[in-house]
């Protein structure tokens, strides 16, 4: 506790510009614009390039000391008035997934920005280091994050990303270094916090009339490639009962996944979300199918059930209709986590001080903070999504949402700054 030192009220910071926010969000939003006005950057794009170098401009105008790390995370730093202090870190992600929004991870990027944006201007010094974070490919499994955290292993640097780049590849076009990777990996405790605030990417706080979502956890996510093998034949020749139909079997296993996840209690979500078919003619009897199976959940254990259950139903399905089914795990995503419950306290009562409601919440989406946690006690602040719509173009939060959210995330930044070491 630093109770010596003299501190503003909470109501007493002056607050961000939600106007200056929404601004450079739609400047942002120009890098990957298509014909029909929608916005595609995906990580390691030249549009992610050109979109980061915009924001490397924000973070210095905000008189951010920026450099790219190894994995090709953007850090902005500025130094605190204190003794020596651990930094406080905070941030988000700007890359999207294909056709996604212009709010995903960009709402939190840029609101941190506005944050010191906002203390600068008011000529106003924390005692602790910032650390501005903009993660580098948080759609293609939290890989910035993951490579702070310690926890991005080698093989990961070979997944790719629809660009067609592997994340190796990729991180050296971004600016950092493929080789190097694992030196980015920050020691527990290094950090005093980690904050991040997100768009909520569902409907709750919208449904409930509620401006700030505390997130109390993050589930963790678990991607496999599944490769089904068939027999391609001749689709007028060979009768219907002798087909081994790689596509046939694969629909099924998509139903069987779906059961699946009905079929067992709690809020998992399983999904197959990619498919294609070999080789991919009218008049061919599809050889081989290419899908992505994801599971969702708080609990490891748990995904590992769904996914015992749903190898177990490609089985029958394999054996049912002459076929074969392969699980590749990808070693792209994040684990499960919680936040830390003083912060989540923290965040709430500072709402409550600048006349916000709030609402504890878990969190379906994956989210850089999951990796965070395991440095720092982290904590994430959502605001609302319009319709619960996000990983679409149709992604909508008001100025105003994402103002009241910035200024959460400045008035717990300085609470933390006051009280915390
Ligand atoms: O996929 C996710 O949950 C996240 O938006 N990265
Ligand atoms: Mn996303
Ligand atoms: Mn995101």
């Amino acid at each position: 506790m630093l109770a010596s030192i003299p501190q503003l009220g909470a109501q007493e910071f002056p607050p961000v510009s939600g106007t200056r926010l929404e601004q450079n969000l739609f400047a942002l939003a120009e890098f990957g614009k298509k014909a029909n006005g929608e916005s595609n950057r995906v990580a390691f794009s030249d549009a992610d390039i050109a979109g980061r170098k915009y924001v490397i401009g924000l973070m210095e105008d905000a008189g951010l000391e920026v450099h790219i790390d190894f994995a090709g995370n953007i850090i902005g730093r500025k130094k605190g008035s204190g003794p020596e202090m651990k930094p406080i870190a905070f941030g988000s992600h700007i890359d999207m997934v294909p056709d996604g929004g212009n709010y995903d991870g960009i709402a939190g990027s840029l609101a941190a920005i506005e944050v010191v944006k906002t203390l600068g201007e008011n000529n106003i010094l924390t005692l602790h280091p910032l650390e501005v974070l903009v993660f580098a490919n948080e759609e293609g499994g939290v890989m910035g994050s993951r490579a702070l955290a310690g926890t991005l292993r080698p093989e990961a640097l070979e997944v790719k990303n629809s660009t067609g780049f592997t994340m190796a590849e990729g991180i050296d076009r971004i600016g950092g270094n493929s080789s190097r990777v694992q030196e980015v990996a920050r020691q527990k405790g290094s950090l005093a916090a980690f904050l991040e605030l997100h768009i909520e990417q569902g409907a709750i706080l919208e449904q409930t009339a509620t401006n700030i979502g505390v997130v109390e956890g993050i589930v963790g996510i678990e991607w496999w490639d599944v490769e089904v093998t068939g027999n391609a034949n001749h689709a007028g020749t060979t009768p219907m009962k002798i087909r081994q139909d790689a596509l046939l079997a694969a629909s099924r296993f998509v139903i069987s996944v779906n059961d699946i996840a009905l079929a067992n209690e709690g809020d998992h979500v399983a999904t197959v979300g990619r498919i294609s078919a070999e080789p991919g003619a009218p008049n061919v009897i599809p050889g081989r199918v290419l899908l992505s199976l994801e599971i969702r959940d708080l609990s490891t254990e748990k995904m590992m059930l769904l996914f015992n259950q749903i190898e177990q139903a490609s089985k029958q399905i394999a054996t049912a209709s002459g076929t074969s089914f392969n699980f590749s795990p990808i070693d792209a995503t994040g684990a499960p986590a919680l936040t830390d419950e003083a912060i989540r306290k923290i965040i709430t009562e500072q709402a409550h001080s600048l006349g916000l409601t709030t609402r504890l919440m878990q969190s379906g989406a994956g989210h850089d903070a999951q990796e965070m946690a395991s440095l720092a006690p982290a904590g994430m602040i959502f605001v609302p999504s319009k319709g619960g719509i996000s990983h679409s173009p149709r992604e909508f939060t008001s100025a105003a949402d994402m103002a009241n959210g910035a200024n959460v995330l400045l008035h717990t930044l300085m609470a933390i700054d006051s009280k915390w070491e």
